[in-house]
């Protein structure tokens, strides 16, 4: 089935929040915010800004009428700064006036008078001042002080990643109107309905069932509205409650890219041990992560940096330890890969650095260490159906690693400005929340009397197609003309208490929600069908093309007819039903557990041409061997596969947030922070499905694909790293993503002995330069 929303986003015609017509008399919400990264408040004058012409209202933390606390994990975060700032940006209050151009004037007129703190960004600083958002935690297997004893090869090091702009296309924002009695609905770009209606509630000291969130599609979110959404609605929410009016806010982009967190910045220490054959025996590590002002999502984010910290390995003695930093930035939030690639792009750089230690490819350690069935994850999960051997297997069978790797060589050899680097990267990554409460959704279906279907889950669509899938398991039931079902807005009135749509897990737990729901329904037309067509024999009756079929024989009986017939005999046509993925469980006593319903696999080859005269790289290839399980929609899957590997290979080498060392980003618009465009992304992706019996906790066999892809982005790091390594051998590597074309030109020249190959050199530049 092609994406059902493809057709209306050509036109233009899909409706994103901006695109809600106001209502008359509607007004307009601009937040305004810390000028500075750590400060007392002394003063906030608001005066001339609210006698500006158009401005109706100028409210702060002292407006609330509930509690001034959106923090979701920890309650940390107060809405509106209250005595203290704590990162540049951060919301102090909001304007509202009859237009966005009115409040942006407004906005300039506000003076803050503050006495200024000393400024942390750096999350070792923040961590030996003992600045913590919560307890450390660390998992641990085996003996890893006897192991290291076994080791041959010890090596140490340290690795830096950096954060991650979301870049949502839709920035955020939410609109508010009030309904009676003091309720309210909100349109919000969000991925956590849930989330923001019980944050409205709460900051505005009302009950939930006064809050309805709807919300239709957003414009991407890729974790970003998991949490941060939140604010925005809750803002306009209280405006909406003090005017009476309806109020919208849309975020102008260089605000957004301000005040909103990002993937964390993660700096990790590493010690790895390896037998002589290779083995991995042992791996110790380390992570300080960045977790900004607030807690957010953090605790949840480090946690899954633990869940991931050997990647597709099997390591029999691990200790990996982490700390949330407390620092003074905007709270860093959920970010595709949700910690685990910052887990994973340390674990390959000890591999990358062994390797380069020892003189063997890291392919060479990182093939004998793959995980297989019965070995044990740190955490106490036993891999089942682990396709990591496989899907390595067919990859370099597939793309013929031996023999690119001696075209690499060779092109090497020959060339002297150019230099190849290839790099295979292996992914796993465990599919569910690792909070086990949250995995869970529910779903409702109506059949109308005409034989129309309206559904409902708590799925928020981005982009990633769920809906598309949704409609897929419905017309598995219901085969009908695909203008007789629709998928209605996400709205809490009719689904309610919903985790986010996050995890890659949305598919999966709300759309085996919808299956059963479609399936009670189906149960109780089957005695009708057989009534009505009386017969006795046991008929595998099923709706094709909106005709009931006994078997594969068409029968004289219509789907509305089947319909009206139900409705005369009292049968219900509605279902509301509820799903909890079963098995999964976790104790964060023992650090052990079984917290994930299963896990994906798949192995990238990546393939890059790094311009060492210019530090400048160009992504040749990527080419996959993946495990969709049984894929239920081939052209989706891919599209998430194509957007979530140029999305990880942005992260490891483009995309580079900068803050000062006043805690001022300084790179908040797009000229500033560059992301790939259609020159940067990779001349090829090609993927190979890994034949998989699926698994039967993801929803039709088919596994969840919304973010592991982004880890094959990790092997664009290290197929850099090996290219400039033909370059310049002598160079004192680190690692430090992104590798930016500034770092890259810095490798290639870092003591570079000038008479290495000076002959051979010689020859070629005058020929190549
Ligand atoms: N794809 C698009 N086009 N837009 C998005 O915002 N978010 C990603 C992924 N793919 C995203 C996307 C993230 S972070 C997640 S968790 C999943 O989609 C969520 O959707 P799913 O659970 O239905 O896979
Ligand atoms: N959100 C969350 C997530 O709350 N828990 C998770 O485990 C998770 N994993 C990936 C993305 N978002
Ligand atoms: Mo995705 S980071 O789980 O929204």
């Amino acid at each position: 089935m092609i994406n059902i929303d493809a057709k209306n986003h050509v036109r233009g015609t899909s409706v994103y929040l901006d695109d809600i017509r106001e209502i008359n008399g509607a007004l307009y919400a601009l937040p305004f915010y810390a000028p500075v990264a750590h400060a007392k408040i002394v003063d906030i004058d608001t005066s001339k800004a609210l006698s500006h012409e158009g401005v109706k209202a100028i409210y702060t933390e002292a407006d609330i009428p509930g509690d001034n606390q959106i923090g979701g994990i920890i309650p940390d975060e107060p809405l509106f700064a209250v005595h203290e700032i704590h990162y540049w940006g951060q919301p102090l209050g909001i304007i509202v006036g009859t237009s966005e151009h009115v409040c942006r004037i407004a906005r300039e007129k506000i003076h803050v008078e503050f006495t200024p703190l000393p400024v942390i960004t750096c999350p070792r600083e923040a961590k030996s001042k003992n600045f913590l958002i919560a307890p450390p935690r660390a998992f641990r297997l085996g003996d890893l002080d006897s192991a290291w004893k076994e080791c041959v090869t010890i090596v140490e090091g340290r690795v830096e990643s950096n954060g991650q702009e979301h870049l949502y296309i839709e920035t955020q924002g939410a609109y508010a109107r009030m309904k009676e009695d003091g309720s309210m609905v909100i349109s919000s770009s969000t991925q956590g309905p849930t989330a923001v209606q019980k944050t409205v509630a709460r900051v505005l000291g009302i009950p939930m069932h006064k809050v309805e969130i709807d919300v239709v599609r957003i414009g991407g979110g890729f974790g970003g509205k998991e949490d941060q959404a939140t604010p925005w609605a809750v803002m306009v929410a209280l405006a909406t409650f003090h005017t009476g009016k309806p109020v919208k806010m849309s975020m102008h982009r260089m605000d957004d890219m301000l005040m909103t967190g990002k993937r964390h910045p993660y700096t990790s220490d590493f010690k790895i041990g390896l037998s002589s054959d290779l083995k991995i025996l042992a791996y110790e590590v380390t992570f300080y992560q960045n977790a900004g002002a607030a807690a957010d999502l953090s605790p949840a984010v480090l946690e899954r940096t633990l869940f991931h910290a050997t990647n597709a390995y099997y390591v029999p003695n691990v200790l990996a330890t982490g700390y949330s930093c407390k620092t003074n930035l905007p709270p860093n939030t959920a970010f595709r890969g949700f910690g685990g690639p910052q887990g994973m792009f340390v674990m390959e750089s000890a591999i990358a650095k062994a390797a380069e230690t020892l003189g063997v490819h890291a392919y060479e350690i990182q093939q004998r260490n793959l995980i297989k069935d019965g070995e044990e994850f740190s955490f106490g999960q036993i891999a089942e159906d682990a396709l990591a051997v496989s899907t390595w297997d067919e990859c370099v069978k597939k793309y013929n690693l031996d023999k690119r790797i001696k075209k690499v060589e060779s092109f090497n050899y020959d060339q002297f400005r150019f230099k190849k680097g290839i790099a295979v990267q292996p992914i796993c990554f465990g599919i569910s929340f690792t909070n086990t409460m949250m995995n869970h959704a529910r779903a409702l279906v109506h059949i109308y009397g005409d034989g129309s279907i309206g559904i409902s889950t708590g799925a928020v669509e981005m982009g990633q197609g769920v809906n598309t899938k949704l409609f897929q398991i419905v017309k598995d039931f219901f085969d009908i003309p695909i203008s007789q079902i629709r998928i209605e807005s996400t709205n809490t009135l009719r689904i309610a208490n919903t985790s986010p749509t996050a995890a890659s897990a949305g598919a999966d737990l709300n759309g085996k929600a919808l299956e059963m729901a479609c399936n009670n329904i189906w149960q109780r037309l089957l005695p009708l069908i057989h009534d009505l067509l009386d017969t006795d024999t046991e008929n595998s009756f099923k709706i094709t093309d909106g005709w009931v079929y006994s078997g594969d024989k068409k029968t004289g009986l219509a789907w509305t007819d089947l319909v009206i017939k139900a409705l005369q005999k009292r049968i219900s046509l509605s279902e509301h039903a509820h799903y909890a993925t079963p098995l999964i469980h976790f104790d964060k006593m023992t650090e052990k557990g079984h917290p994930f319903a299963y896990h994906v696999f798949g192995t990238a080859i990546v393939e890059v041409t790094v311009d060492c005269l210019r530090g400048i790289y160009e992504i040749d290839a990527v080419d996959i061997v993946h495990d969709f399980g049984i894929s239920m929609n081939v052209p989706v899957d891919h599209g998430q596969i194509e957007g979530g590997v140029v999305q990880g290979i942005g992260w490891m080498t483009m995309e580079e947030i900068l803050y000062n060392s006043e805690g001022r980003l300084i790179t908040n618009a797009l000229s500033t922070y560059k992301i790939p465009d259609i020159y940067a992304v990779p001349k090829a992706i090609q993927i190979h499905h890994i034949e998989s019996q699926g698994h039967e906790l993801a929803i039709k066999k088919s596994k969840a694909v919304g973010e592991p892809p982004l880890m094959y982005g990790l092997g664009a790091y290290f197929a850099i790293r090996n290219a400039v390594r033909a370059f310049n051998p002598e160079c004192d590597f680190t690692f430090d993503a992104p590798y930016t074309p500034e770092k890259v030109l810095m490798d290639c020249f870092r003591g570079r002995k000038k008479n290495v190959n000076a002959y051979r050199e010689k020859n070629l530049s005058d020929q190549k330069l």
